[in-house]
């Protein structure tokens, strides 16, 4: 019996080279594992052997069975490999990449936000990061912001559940945390981590409860700018603002800075834009980001002395900017994963 297993394996060696197709390979198989097959018949066979004859007769079937088994699985994949090499008129070569790989492209805000960035680089900005969960101190208190503004509501704010409170503020006790609702708070750490002078921008996402609509997301992207020196005066401010704005807008885009209120700057003042580049919005005033001199008070609060250092600050939302640049009337396209609008900014 062993001799015949041995010749049903050696056979079937044999044949396997010559098999080629898929329906050569199933009827190969068919002759050694059907239920008539070669194999199989030796298995029948197994019941007239005596008991002590069995188990070493078993044991020599599984081996062959797994010879003839390791036979099959090599034979399909050389078919599989002949079918596909058939399909593309050419052997199948694995290491090629798919020939229809789409080319994919950065996000518009992402674009947006490097485009913004690189014009701040150049006016030697450098960027700075914060996390996106702060502590209600870094987030409001640091930036004068006091306890019963209404941005500290919760309607305005998403708290994070008291078991967050967090250690990480530079004053008694434990503070609440929650999702900024600004990259202000990157201000407040680059002051308390750096020296002076220095100027960052800071882009990254805020949240805010807003109701959803097509200028309001209740998660989107500020881009925050710091410059913290001796005698920065409101010439800067304007210098630095205008230059942004006729990098992004073009030569033509005028600006206007028209007064308004933060509680970290004084003077605060919105920054309005007029471009005749703009489409139906062309030639219109448009509010573009916050703006002002930073608050002595704030300077204090994160360890700057108002008498030696002063500053600049901005913030500007990302999604409104990407809009005007595009024309894209609609806030919520940006997060809607619609192939067919992102591939536009490809
Ligand atoms: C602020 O958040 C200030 N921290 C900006 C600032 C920084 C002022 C530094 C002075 C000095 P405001 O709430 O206006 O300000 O938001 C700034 C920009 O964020 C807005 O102009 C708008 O473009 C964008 N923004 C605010 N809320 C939303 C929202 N729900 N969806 C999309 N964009 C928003």
């Amino acid at each position: 019996m062993q001799q015949q297993l041995a010749s049903i394996v050696a056979t079937a060696r044999q044949e396997s080279a010559a098999v080629t197709t898929r329906a050569e390979m199933e009827a190969f198989k068919a002759r050694v594992m059907g239920p008539n097959g070669s194999l199989t018949q030796v298995m029948k066979g197994m019941g007239s052997l005596s008991k002590e004859e069995r188990p070493v007769v078993g044991r020599l079937i599984n081996e062959a069975k797994r010879e003839v088994e390791d036979l099959l699985a090599a034979l399909l994949a050389k078919v599989e490999d002949a079918e596909i090499g058939s399909a593309l008129g050419a052997p199948a070569d694995p290491s090629l990449p798919p020939p229809d790989a789409p080319a994919g492209s950065a996000h518009p805000l992402s674009r947006t936000r490097e485009r913004i960035l690189a014009s701040f680089r150049k006016l030697g900005f450098t960027v700075a990061e914060g996390p996106e969960v702060e502590t209600e101190w870094h987030c409001f208190d640091a930036l004068n912001t006091p306890a019963d503004h209404p941005a500290r509501d919760m309607q305005d704010t998403l708290y994070l559940p008291a078991s967050f409170r967090s250690a990480d503020a530079p004053r008694k006790g434990t503070e609440a945390v929650l999702l900024r609702t600004h990259t202000s708070s990157v201000q407040v750490r680059t002051m308390l981590s750096r020296k002076p002078p220095f100027r960052i921008v800071a882009p990254g996402r805020c949240f805010r409860r807003d109701a959803v609509d097509a200028t309001h997301s209740a998660n989107f992207h500020q881009v925050e700018g710091l410059w913290i020196d001796r005698q920065v005066t409101l010439a800067d401010l304007r210098g630095v603002l205008d230059f942004f704005v006729k990098e992004t807008f073009g030569p033509e885009a005028e600006t206007r800075l028209r007064p308004s209120f933060f509680p970290f700057t004084e003077p605060s003042f919105e920054m309005d834009l007029r471009s005749p580049n703009l489409g139906r919005l062309s030639g219109r005033w448009l509010e573009i980001m916050g703006c002002g001199l930073v608050d002595p008070k704030v300077l204090e609060l994160c360890g700057l002395a108002p008498q030696e250092w002063s500053g600049l600050a901005f913030g500007l939302g990302l999604e409104r900017i990407a809009m005007l640049v595009h024309g894209i009337d609609d806030i919520r396209h940006f997060y809607a994963n619609d192939a067919r609008f992102l591939r536009q900014f490809a």
